[in-house]
This record gives C-alpha cells, sequence and structure tokens, in this order.
C-alpha cells in the first residue's frame, strides 16, 4: 500500500495525469455538453455475492478450502430482510486465480439437516481428509433444548451436495456456561474451524470453536465425532476432553468474541512451518485480530494485535486465512453490497502480510481488494475530493453511515483521498456514468444530498434483484468532457439525480452546482494499475528531427492497459519505465523505432530524421 500511494502522489502532482477518457460526442461549438467515458474499476472487492444469474445473492462467515489448483469458498447465505439473521443455507464458489469466481450452488440446506432448524446456517468450515470433505458447521438445535450446536456434514466432492450426520457433534451443553457479561446462553458453541497436521509422524485433527471462549477438542479418524482423550468413555469438557483456552495479553476491555480460524503459515512446498495462528473476532462491533502459540492445544494463546478495524458496513466480521500459490489470503465479509449490513453480507478478500518476525501487518478493509484500480481525483487546483478521517465506530448507533462529510484539500494523497470508480449504480449499461466508492470505506459512496451539497454515504436502500436501489440516482454521476478545457485530460461531473447540476469544487466545499465556473467544476483523475499489464501504447511529442539533433526521451506519454480494461498514463521517468533507443541513429536520415518496456510488455514509436 505504501507504494501505491506514493505513486498516486506522484500522478496527482502531475495534476493532469487522468485515467484516460475517449470522447463519444464531439459538439465544442455549441453549449451542449460532450460525455466522456471513463474507465472503469468494477472488479476487486466485494468478489461473490452473486447467484447463478448474476443477481445479488447475500452471505457471509466465509470459509475457504484450498484443494489442489483450486479455493473453494463457503458462504452462510444471508435471506434477512431485516436486523436479524435468516440463513436457509450455505453455498460454495470457486477460482484458480483468485480473480474470477464461479458460483457453485446450494451445498447444504439447513432443512436438510436432521437436527437443525431450518434458517440458522451459522458460520463453517470445509476441511479435506482422506478424499472425503467434512463441512463443520453450526445451526440451531430445532426442539430450542439445546441452542445452537456445531454439527458435521460429509461429501464426496468439494462442491457437494454434503450429507449431515443425524445428530450435533458438539451440544451446546458440553461446554459449561460462563457469563463473562456479554453473549449469551444458547449460543457460546459456534463457529467451528478445523485443523488436521502430522507432526513428528502423530496425525492431529482438532475441532476448535466458540463465542465468548475458545475451545477446542480432537475428532476421532471418522472426522466426525470428538475424541475420549482420556478414555472414560465419553466426552466431557469436566474429563479434559474439551479444553477452553485463553488468549493473553489482549488489551484491556478487548475479548474473544467468536469467529475462530486456526492456521499456519506454508512454506513453497506445502509444508507448515512457524506458529499457529488463532485468528478471531474481538469486541463488538467485531473487529479482526490474531494469537498466536507454538502448541495448539495446551495452548495459552498470545496475542498477536489488530488485524482489521471493524468494517464500515456489517457489525460482525469473520475471516478464513489460506495460503494459495505463494500468498496469503484474508477472506472476510462486510456489507458493501446495496442494502448491505450485518444481516445481508458479502465475501472479500485482500492478501495478508507478515513482517520477517511473524507478525501480521493490520489490514485495511478496502474496495479495490485484488484487482480493482484506486483513483485520486483532484480539482483544477489540485485539491483532492477527500473524505473526513475517522475510525468505524464500536457504536451499532452509528451505523449505517448516511452523511459523512466529504470536500477537498490541497495534500498528498492519503486513503481517505482514494476513490474507486465503477459503472454508475442508476445504470450499469450506460457507460457515460460512474459512481464513486470509498476505498477505505468500501460500500460508501459519493451521494448529491437534497440541498445540492455532496457528502458520502451508505446504499442502504433496500434494492431490487439487478441491485438498482432509491438512492442510485444520487450516487451516479454522468462524465463529461472536462469545461475547463485548459485542464488536460479534464472531467466534469454532472448529477444524475439533479441533471444539470454539475460536482463544483471551491474553497474546500464540493457541492453540485448549476452554471458553475468551469474551473470550478473540472476534475482530472489518478489511477494506479496493481494488476497484469496486456498492452502498452507509447506516444511521444517530439518524433521529427534532423540528423545530428540529440533525440529527446523526457516527452514519452505511455498508455497502459491492464488485464481488466483499467487504463494508467504514464511519463517519461516512470519507476519501471525502460527506455530504449539503440534502434535509432540520429546520424542518418531514416525512420526508426524507439522501444518502450512497462511491467513485461513493450511498444514502440516511430522517430523520423530527415537530412
Ligand atoms: O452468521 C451468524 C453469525 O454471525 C456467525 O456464526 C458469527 O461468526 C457472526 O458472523
Amino acid at each position: 500500500m505504501r507504494r501505491k500511494l506514493l505513486v498516486l502522489m506522484l500522478s496527482s502532482a502531475m495534476a493532469v495525469t487522468s485515467l484516460a477518457g475517449s470522447v463519444i460526442a464531439a459538439d465544442k461549438s455549441s453549449d451542449t455538453v460532450t460525455e466522456k467515458v471513463l474507465n472503469k474499476s468494477n472488479t476487486g472487492n466485494p468478489v461473490l455475492g452473486f447467484d447463478d444469474t448474476g443477481d445479488i445473492l447475500y452471505g457471509g462467515d466465509p470459509a475457504a478450502l484450498v484443494d489442489g489448483d483450486t479455493v473453494y469458498l463457503y458462504v452462510g447465505h444471508d435471506a434477512s430482510s431485516g436486523d436479524g439473521y435468516v440463513m436457509p443455507d450455505w453455498r460454495c464458489y470457486s477460482t484458480t486465480d483468485m480473480k474470477n469466481f464461479k458460483y457453485e450452488g446450494v451445498i447444504l440446506e439447513c432443512a436438510d439437516v436432521p437436527w437443525a432448524d431450518s434458517t440458522s446456517a451459522w458460520a463453517s468450515q470445509v476441511v479435506k481428509y482422506k478424499d472425503k470433505y467434512y463441512l463443520y458447521f453450526c445451526a440451531e438445535e430445532k426442539t430450542s433444548k439445546y441452542g445452537k450446536c456445531v454439527g458435521v456434514a460429509v461429501s464426496d466432492s468439494p462442491t457437494g451436495p454434503f450429507k449431515a450426520e443425524s445428530k450435533p457433534i458438539v451440544y451446546d451443553s458440553d461446554t459449561p456456561f460462563v457469563n463473562p457479561g456479554r453473549g449469551g446462553a444458547g449460543w457460546e458453541d459456534i463457529d467451528p474451524t478445523a485443523w488436521v497436521e502430522t507432526v513428528d509422524g502423530e496425525e492431529h485433527r482438532y475441532l476448535a470453536w466458540g463465542n465468548t471462549n475458545h475451545y477446542i477438542a480432537e475428532l476421532n479418524e471418522d472426522m466426525v465425532s470428538i475424541k475420549d482423550r482420556n478414555g472414560d468413555g465419553k466426552v466431557s469438557f469436566a474429563s479434559g476432553d474439551i479444553e477452553r483456552q485463553t488468549i493473553k495479553g489482549m488489551p484491556n476491555g478487548w475479548y474473544f468474541a467468536e469467529a475462530p480460524w486456526l492456521y499456519r503459515r506454508q512454506d513453497k512446498n506445502g509444508n507448515y512451518y512457524g506458529k499457529y495462528y488463532l485468528f478471531y473476532a474481538m469486541y463488538w462491533r467485531e473487529q479482526m485480530a490474531y494469537a498466536t502459540t507454538d502448541d495448539i492445544w495446551n495452548a495459552e494463546w498470545d496475542y498477536g494485535g489488530l488485524v482489521m478495524e471493524p468494517t464500515a458496513t456489517s457489525n460482525t466480521n469473520h475471516m478464513a486465512v489460506i495460503d494459495f500459490k505463494g500468498k496469503t489470503y484474508f477472506v472476510y465479509h462486510n456489507g458493501s453490497l446495496p442494502w448491505g449490513s450485518g444481516f445481508r453480507r458479502v465475501v472479500c478478500i485482500q492478501e495478508l502480510h507478515f513482517d520477517e518476525d511473524g507478525n501480521i501487518e493490520y489490514l485495511q478493509e478496502n474496495s479495490t481488494g485484488l484487482t480493482g484500480t484506486a483513483s485520486s481525483i483532484a480539482d483544477s487546483n489540485g485539491a483532492l475530493i477527500k473524505h473526513e478521517t475517522y475510525k468505524n465506530s464500536t457504536d451499532d448507533s452509528a451505523y449505517p453511515y448516511k452523511k459523512v462529510t466529504v470536500g477537498t484539500a490541497k495534500s498528498s494523497v492519503t486513503e481517505d483521498s482514494m476513490w474507486e470508480i465503477e459503472s454508475g449504480k442508476a445504470d450499469t449499461d450506460n457507460n457515460a456514468y460512474v459512481s464513486i466508492e470509498s476505498y477505505n470505506k468500501p460500500g460508501l459512496w459519493l451521494q448529491v444530498d437534497e440541498d445540492m451539497s455532496v457528502s458520502m454515504g451508505q446504499d442502504y436502500q433496500k434494492a431490487s434483484s439487478d441491485g438498482y436501489t432509491v438512492d442510485s440516482k444520487r450516487m451516479t454521476f454522468r462524465t463529461l468532457k472536462g469545461f475547463d478545457s485548459s485542464v488536460a485530460n479534464g472531467t466534469t461531473f454532472e448529477s444524475v439525480a439533479y441533471p444539470g447540476y454539475y460536482l463544483t469544487s471551491k474553497n474546500g466545499e464540493l457541492t453540485v452546482e448549476k452554471n458553475p465556473q468551469a474551473s470550478d467544476c473540472t476534475f482530472s483523475i489518478a489511477s494506479e494499475i496493481a494488476n497484469e499489464v496486456s498492452s502498452i501504447t507509447v506516444r511521444k511529442t517530439d518524433r521529427t528531427y534532423n540528423v545530428g539533433d540529440s533525440l529527446k526521451t523526457d516527452d514519452l506519454r505511455i498508455t497502459v492497459v491492464d488485464e481488466y480494461g483499467n487504463t494508467e498514463i504514464i511519463y517519461s521517468g516512470a519507476e519501471g519505465l525502460k527506455v530504449d533507443t539503440s534502434a535509432v541513429n540520429m546520424k542518418k536520415a531514416g525512420t526508426y523505432e524507439l522501444k518502450a518496456e512497462y511491467k513485461g510488455q513493450s511498444g514502440t514509436v516511430q522517430i523520423r530524421v530527415l537530412n
């Protein structure tokens, strides 16, 4: 991220750098405006949240399984229309590149679990053991006698169907209720995570879970029952078959909430090394944290630190951490889809980084994920559009964030001034429409308020199945060729909710105005491509010389296009740009090719040398 901010700072300092736009109707002689198409960043977070028709399908509590060259992702389907969980089934997605995700369908219906009710498909995890797949999950026991219990279902395929065992593997009554003054009896035995590993020739199969307290037990080789460790003929907490574990060193007042995930790093051959990590949700609203230990069973875990603050849009968070093709991924949920919340969640993915001692670097929830492109948007004076700086509250009453202050400021790019420019919410097929999502408060968008001020808010209205909400128009802008022609490749944004009103920056304030000064409503956009580059086009201002002249190379302008069609303009001197002039002979008349190379792609521009 540090590198990304730096590049954006450099490019916005150039002020006129732009996400390349193409003019689709030129009519400069009249007063009519000219539409301009910006490249959109429609990939990145969230990564799931769709069904086989492409319609929105909310789902949270992600679990991930690496099986060969495929990652399978699992969610509990959120079907709630209110503020409570309604979760009828578990669903699966797959990917082989962490960029393209395939919907695999329902893997188990809660109604098909013999002991469970039909709408409590809470958190789960799938593990592979000896060619079978085991789905550990929690659900409500249907007689209401036991509350939430942990169950297991088995399949021959990672995409199901899974068949549930007839009884829970852990009953709510298997662990004593210790009331820490929060949480509640009936749902302390939720959120299973499993871990299988052979250490020094001995195979260990663990099942851990918990809300308010973290529990762990060993699984028998059948993977569907808990081991009677002391051989007294029964599985019980009292005899030590189930352990309650603590986390040492957690900051005062914070506590283990739920959502444990056991993890250990893998080397390039797939061998585990280093400490064990326990990722978990901490406090309310839930932050993501981790702890470590050398001994997963006799663990008093050492608190490691905070991984992520509460998300901008969901009260809970729940993660899966996996190694895949040499990288570590942090899979989590938020409520960043239209009408999203803690009860209508969606899965996001970001890369997780460790320092050389194995500590985990803090992760900022973001909208661009693994493949999206962030941009900065500067007015004609170089002041950047940014939202106020704030931490996501731990107070439920602050949500949804409906009106966050936005303005412009002359400062270097920070995450508060990074935005993802996406297709227009009011009509995603209209190429000249955009919606502008906050990079570090994903799910919050620039919006025009009734008093013509501009703020940032969550798209919290009920969405139709194709994703449109009543707020869609307020959050959509028509993009026009910049009214101030002195701003190279400038863009003017017209409100779609209030046609004829243009995004205007004056004295640090952002509003929409009718008939604004051209310079107040013309913006430059700078973006950085983070993905594979698929092509570059090289342009040069001076291309014709006389024999004996010196060849200039400080006037290159290169359009870089990535695999998703995102475009970035770079200039001579850009980091990583190699210029090869060896084919140009300035001593002899002729036409030559100057070559440029950037991120594995090359392009040429013709140079003419005249007598
Ligand atoms: O989805 C229901 C519950 O919300 C999960 O079991 C918890 O981890 C929380 O995300």
